[in-house]
């Protein structure tokens, strides 16, 4: 039995049956890229560690938005737990900063029971009495969708009585199968209502948006000082430490650049559509990965001075961490890691671990599609269920007033391949023989395989790490960073290390015994019914 046969082996036959495509072990010489089974329902009653549509779509899209006011429509519940969770960082030049705050209708029984839109417009109007935003954007929750509440017949009062932009979002909790179903619904909400809308005519050269960049822990202002050193202009950031008001003249730019590829490809794809502008997948996490991005951004323009201009910081950023990475390369150089996180991080990290000679042996999404595993080539190939074709699919149309390609197609082409333009080729190809991962994991399985691969650190989120940490395994966060980073670009791999090398360490985990050492073991299935 190898590892992922011992993992299956607990399970019921019902269970056995839906994760077995979910867990795949790496064997590279029977196939390269393995095929695995990916954003579909979670099996009832296990403990999953994905969250909701609405998380995705209010928490990680657009939670981040500074000069937005995002109001939750539901019961306070769902404004509370999902107001300051993730760590979005953002600096307010004027002082209007909305993150901060929570803004919920707070919907009670009687509404439910009669209908929450009256309660709706109160809190539009007492928001704009009190905070006068430019920009609403109105977030359902589950219990909005089934007494079927007409947000987007408000959010369009709201627009006439106020002379605002005010977008609604038909994001229940339970309209996909993760928060990646919230990543596509905030995507689509953007292009339609935001983005080109802000009447700015494409006329800077060397004009990017950076796409996909949250800022968690500062990592969207380390990004940007990378590129604004080099003489990239930055147009908007979607969306950490994001403004409506860049967004909108979003459309200007002359490359998207793609860091989390799960959240954000659909806008990627759909501003190429409609304003010609191309996206290329890069990665700021990781030293060879910042500056292999670098490159081919460069090679993108291909303008001489930016090519110089871009080597330079390379060079001045690396001779700033020479001394740090070379302390750091001898301490972590062939510890192992295992790394579960939303839908990108779990790739991205591997390069950064790899840097510094740490070797990821176990790997997994949360919520991620076969494309980020088995890379976009498999994008033709995946059939969409009922769940996903829930999910409103626009069709986006060329937009005269602002269409404009960059680069001829000659140099295009000659890019296509050689880069990672408009391409990603998934967390599959960088992981090695016998490693193993898992999609959608869960806690059962968490355990189980510390207890096979013994990793010397588990990066993943709150839900687990307590969970991790009485195995005696230390664990980060690698969502929130433990409060720490940024993690992003040269520095912040320095930081990164410097925090893992902390957590390793630590001789608190050589204290503690794990609980099945010396407590019996309760024997059973998993699932009910009959064993596999
Ligand atoms: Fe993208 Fe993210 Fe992630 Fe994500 Fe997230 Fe996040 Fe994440 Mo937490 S957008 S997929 S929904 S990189 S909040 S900043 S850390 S699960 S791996």
């Amino acid at each position: 039995m190898n590892e992922r046969e011992k993992v299956l082996d607990q399970y019921s036959a019902r269970v056995f049956k839906n994760r077995k495509d979910h867990i795949v072990q790496m064997d590279k010489d029977a196939c390269e890229v393995p095929e695995i089974a990916a954003n579909s329902r979670s099996v009832p009653g296990i403990m999953t560690s994905r969250g909701c549509c609405y998380a995705g779509c209010k928490g990680v899209v657009l939670g981040p938005l500074q000069d937005v006011v995002v109001l939750t429509h539901g019961p306070i519940g769902c404004g509370y737990y999902s107001w300051g969770t993730r760590r979005n960082k953002a600096a307010s030049e004027d002082g209007r900063n909305f993150i901060q705050y929570c803004f919920s209708t707070d919907l009670q029984e009687p509404d439910i029971v009669f209908g929450g839109e009256k309660k709706l417009k109160q809190a539009v109007e007492e928001i704009m009495e009190i905070f006068h935003p430019a920009c609403i954007m109105i977030c359902s929750t589950c219990p909005v969708g089934l007494i079927g509440d007409d947000i987007h017949a408000v959010a369009a009062w709201a627009e006439e009585k106020f002379s605002i932009k005010c977008v609604s979002y038909s994001c229940e909790g339970y309209k996909g199968v993760s928060q990646s179903a919230g990543h596509h619904i905030a995507n689509n909400g953007l292009i339609k209502k935001v983005i080109g809308t802000g009447g700015a005519k494409p006329d800077k050269k060397f004009s990017i948006n950076l796409l996909g960049e949250y800022n968690i822990g500062g990592d969207g202002w380390e990004t940007e000082r990378l590129l604004t050193e080099i003489g990239y202009e930055i147009i908007s950031v979607f969306t950490g430490d994001g403004k409506y008001e860049k967004i909108k003249n979003a459309h200007v730019a002359n490359l998207n650049l793609v860091q989390c590829h799960r959240s954000i490809n659909y806008i990627a794809e759909m501003m190429k559509v409609e304003y010609g502008i191309d996206w290329m997948k890069v990665n700021f996490i990781g030293i060879d990965e910042t500056i292999r991005s670098l490159r081919e951004i460069a090679a993108y323009f291909d303008d001489a001075k930016m090519t110089e201009r871009t080597e330079e910081v390379i060079a001045q950023e690396l001779a700033e961490i020479a001394e740090d990475r070379k302390y750091y390369q001898e301490k972590l150089n062939g510890y192992t890691s295992a790394i579960f996180v939303g839908g990108s991080r779990s790739h991205h990290y591997q390069n950064l671990m790899a840097d510094f000679g740490m070797k990821t042996i176990i790997a997994g999404y949360e919520f991620a599609h076969r494309d980020d595993y088995e890379g976009r080539e498999v994008l033709p190939n995946i059939k969409l269920d009922a769940d996903t074709k829930n999910i409103e699919q626009l069709s986006p149309q060329k937009d005269d007033r602002y269409y404009h390609l960059t680069i001829s197609k000659e140099h295009f082409d000659a890019l296509l391949g050689k880069t990672e333009l408009e391409y990603y080729k998934g967390m599959f190809k960088d992981m090695g023989n016998g490693t193993i991962v898992v999609d959608d994991f869960n806690h059962y399985e968490t355990e189980k395989l510390i207890d096979l691969f013994n990793p010397d650190i588990f990066y993943s989120g709150i839900k687990d790490k307590y969970m991790i940490q009485k195995t005696g395994t230390p664990s980060r966060q690698l969502h929130s960073y433990d409060y720490s980073g940024p993690y992003a670009g040269f520095q912040g791999a320095i930081n990164f290390a410097r925090d893992t090398y902390m957590s390793l360490s630590t001789p608190a985990w050589h204290y503690i015994t794990p609980p099945w050492n010396t407590e019996p073991i309760l024997e059973g299935s998993i699932g009910g019914g009959q064993n596999a």
